[in-house]
């Protein structure tokens, strides 16, 4: 499994830095965001070190069919399936990504803002 030594992330997966982990299994881990912007804020994130979306091939069709179907899961433990969330995948620097390792942010537990800008 790809890991980059200096990924905050990579380091959350394997364990040296701590994290409120809701979710795992052999693809994806998923833990609490450190700076929640819902009562609800989830990240689901590939164990591999993917860089960003612009780095996902179709080799990565299982760990994005994955990234989606974790989904449902987490959030009917979080309580937030019925009324629903919003899914948020930022990339690069327009896309204002902060953490260069893939990650899908699950935020929920209150009705969101529109517009999403
Ligand atoms: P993004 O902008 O999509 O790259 O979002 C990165 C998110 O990661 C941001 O909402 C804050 C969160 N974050 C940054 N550092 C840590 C950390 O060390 N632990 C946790 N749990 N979340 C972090």
């Amino acid at each position: 499994m790809d890991r980059d030594p200096e990924c905050i992330f990579c380091k959350i997966i394997a364990g040296e830095l701590p994290s409120a982990q809701v979710y795992e299994d052999d693809l994806l881990v998923a833990f609490r965001d450190i700076r929640p912007a819902a009562p609800v804020h989830v990240l689901i994130v590939p164990r591999q070190h993917i860089p960003d979306n612009n780095a996902v091939t179709e080799a990565d069709a299982e760990l994005s069919a994955r990234l989606f179907a974790v989904v449902p899961r987490i959030a009917a433990a979080e309580g937030i399936a019925r009324d629903g969330y919003r899914l948020i995948l930022n990339t690069g620097p327009h896309g204002r990504q902060e953490i260069p390792h893939l990650h899908m942010h699950l935020l929920g537990g209150q009705r969101m803002q529109h517009p999403m800008g």
